[in-house]
């Protein structure tokens, strides 16, 4: 009995004794446990203070994101190769992207305020002052003609595309040749269009000499020098107004350069994908929607658009639009405009359906 009473009594006092430091140990945890919660939201609210205007309702989805990243990054670092388990998770991070219902201008932040508060965030920014005390922001029309006039850009998109009605799919649209000088006299109204020179959209062509690029072009200033493997080669858009580019994804992180004219961007979030009637179209926009018109879309064809949240917008000379991969956009000039872009493989956190992300070079140098 004695000892009975005295195993009890030893019992009791051990635990009494290791009560405190159980208790110290969990409280430890808690503390650990609560101050990454903290630091995770408040990278999120940093993220997403810019943007004003996003879905409030969909706030509470930022730790779920924040998870899914992580888990990305995880699943990737593991496997190199497309996985099936990577594929579900960027499909899943793309559905809880914020909505927003409009794209913030805001001046251009520093490099680092960039990669760690927008870049992750995979919503669209306008900067208004990035182009300012650059080479591009002293080009107009007579510079160029008198620069690059000679130049003729074979293939130039022609008539159809400005009337909007035509599908990418169905390359019903014309092809022509055009001097860079011809082009600009009759956007800018020296002369009128000839036969065949109505509707002329000069795309997706090299402008800048390669051995001038250095000097003319600044790389978004962002990444190091050495990113510049990073980007592809810019490119220009030349157009007259009217002219329409059909709504597409890209698999790339977009900076566009909109130097003379101006330029409307409808575009759609990840999240309307299923909503767009995606077809898998050969030629050179390589995932195009069905879609041919916004402005009066055929909903008994495409019932599924009543559901998207389109978000239309004008981009004006002097600015630069910062477009992550997976936004779907259709694109029209408004005026005589000519932009340059440089897509970019980046960081973006949300939907990527294309096999160069995995692709651990890349990675490896650009993220
Ligand atoms: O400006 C256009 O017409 C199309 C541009 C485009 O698709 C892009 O920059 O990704």
């Amino acid at each position: 009995m004695r000892r009975r009473f005295a195993t009890i009594f030893f019992a009791l006092a051990f635990t009494l004794a290791l009560w405190p430091m159980l208790g110290l140990f969990a409280g430890q945890y808690t503390i650990l446990r609560k101050r990454d919660s903290v630091e995770r939201s408040d990278t999120l609210d940093l993220n997403l203070k810019v943007f004003s205007d996003y879905d409030e309702t969909k706030a509470e989805d930022s730790s779920k994101r924040l998870g899914l990243q992580v888990e990305l990054q995880k699943i990737l670092s593991v496997n190199q190769s497309s996985s099936r388990a990577a594929f579900e998770t960027v499909v899943a991070l793309s559905s809880l992207l914020p909505r927003i219902r409009d794209v913030p201008r805001i001046k251009t932040p520093t490099p680092e305020a960039f990669r760690s508060y927008i870049a992750p965030v995979g919503l669209p920014v306008i900067f208004t002052d990035m182009l300012v005390g650059t080479r591009l922001a002293d080009w107009n029309w007579d510079m160029l003609r008198a620069r690059y006039g000679h130049q003729v850009f074979h293939n130039t998109r022609q008539g159809n595309y400005s009337t909007k009605k035509t599908s990418y799919g169905k390359q019903v649209i014309g092809r022509t040749s055009v001097s860079l000088a011809d082009f600009i006299d009759v956007a800018t109204g020296k002369r009128k269009p000839k036969k065949g020179e109505e509707g002329l959209y000069i795309t997706k062509q090299r402008i800048i000499p390669k051995e001038a690029l250095d000097e003319e072009f600044h790389y978004p200033p962002f990444y190091p020098g050495s990113h510049k493997q990073c980007y592809l080669e810019p490119t220009a858009w030349i157009g007259v107004p009217g002219t329409f580019t059909q709504g597409h994804i890209d698999s790339k992180d977009n900076f566009a350069y909109q130097i003379l004219g101006d330029k409307r961007w409808t575009i759609f979030s990840p999240q309307d994908y299923e909503n767009l009637y995606y077809t898998k179209t050969k030629g050179s926009l390589e995932w195009s929607s069905a879609l041919s018109s916004l402005e009066k879309p055929d909903l008994e064809k495409y019932p599924l658009y009543a559901k998207t949240n389109p978000i239309s917008f004008v981009v004006h000379s002097g600015e630069v639009l910062y477009l992550p991969r997976g936004w779907t956009h259709f694109i029209e000039n408004v005026s005589p405009s000519l932009m340059i872009n440089t897509w970019r493989y980046g960081p973006a956190a949300i939907t990527e359906l294309w096999s160069d992300f995995n692709k651990a070079e890349i990675r490896r140098r650009c993220f």
